[in-house]
């Protein structure tokens, strides 16, 4: 839908496991792409890039019922390698979360030393699962039970500061694959269409071109969403030197942020089945362009990953 890499940039906001069965698939694929590419495949982290939830939310058990839980262990060393924040074009600042109230400098994401575990609280944390909320000003309590919520004031605020144009950050499920807050100035991009199959939203991939001129293409929904299947045998073997799962320490794995997590879903669920706007099916995306302000052009579709690695090793996607 976006071309093929490495003709196409491609950066990707996070949460590549947990929901629906092809986890190992799916970030099998994208970590080939980024080997094969690296210069213009970037893959940031998600909150579900992260032991203590993926062990809970299927990554865990989909590892250990179809190849081993050493694969996971695997995994989980690789997860806490990746990047959580990238600046497209000199104007996009990316997430999976949002904004932390820690954040006053970008220096601060490219000092968070990797690799690292996801933490409970404080910058890495934040910017991994915290949402915007039109409703609030300043920064608010986020339902989730981890993190914190943000109002326009605050994008505004931070936006101005670091001569930045736009957040986008993924995390939230929105039924046109994107969704604009705060005044057009933070998009919410969902790129999977039929979330965990029990939604009807359209997956959205926002397209940057060279000029920074901004698109939507947009996955439509299948109606109805497709049924889940149960699990097929034709899966590679099971491994049966695995420890069964252990239910009790299971319950001691349960944190906050899993019981919040799933509280989430579930009140998306029905913040969804309760929506009252009309289905966008037909709706045509915006386009939109950033207002340069006389400054320098900037450079042409590029990502930057924030990470220490400043000689551009990690990779200018320009
Ligand atoms: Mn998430």
């Amino acid at each position: 839908m976006g071309g093929f890499p490495p003709a196409s940039n491609y950066l990707f906001l996070g949460d590549y496991v947990d929901r629906a069965r092809q986890s190992v698939e799916t970030i099998g694929l994208l970590l080939a792409y980024k080997v094969r590419f690296p210069a213009s495949f970037f893959l940031l982290r998600g909150n579900h890039e992260c032991a203590s939830l993926n062990r809970i939310y299927g990554f865990f058990d989909e590892c250990k019922r179809r190849y081993s839980v050493k694969l996971w262990r695997v995994f989980g060393d690789c997860f806490n390698c990746m990047p959580v924040a990238a600046v497209v074009g000199d104007r996009i600042l990316c997430m999976h979360g949002g904004l932390s109230p820690e954040l006053e400098s970008l220096d601060q994401i490219r000092a968070l030393a990797r690799p690292t575990e996801v933490p409970e609280d404080g910058l890495l944390c934040d910017l991994l699962w915290s949402d915007p909320e039109p409703r609030v000003t300043g920064w608010g309590y986020n339902g989730r039970g981890v993190s914190y919520t943000f109002g326009p004031d605050v994008v505004d605020e931070f936006l101005e500061r670091q001569g930045l144009e736009l957040i986008c950050r993924a995390h939230q499920v929105v039924e046109d694959g994107y969704e604009f807050a705060c005044g057009r100035k933070l998009v919410t991009i969902f790129s999977a269409p039929n979330y965990c199959g029990e939604f009807d939203n359209a997956g959205g991939m926002l397209v940057v071109g060279a000029d920074l001129r901004c698109s939507f293409k947009i996955l439509r929904p299948v109606h109805p969403p497709p049924a889940d299947d149960a699990p097929t045998d034709s899966d590679l073997s099971d491994d049966d030197d695995a420890p069964d799962v252990d239910e009790d320490a299971l319950a001691r794995l349960a944190t906050p942020a899993r019981a919040a997590a799933a509280a989430e879903l579930e009140r998306r669920k029905a913040a969804f089945a309760n929506r009252d706007s009309p289905s966008s099916a037909g709706r045509t995306p915006p386009t939109f362009e950033f207002a340069h302000g006389g400054d320098e052009p900037p450079e042409p579709g590029g990502a930057i990953v924030l990470d220490a690695t400043a000689d551009g090793a990690a990779g200018d996607a320009a």
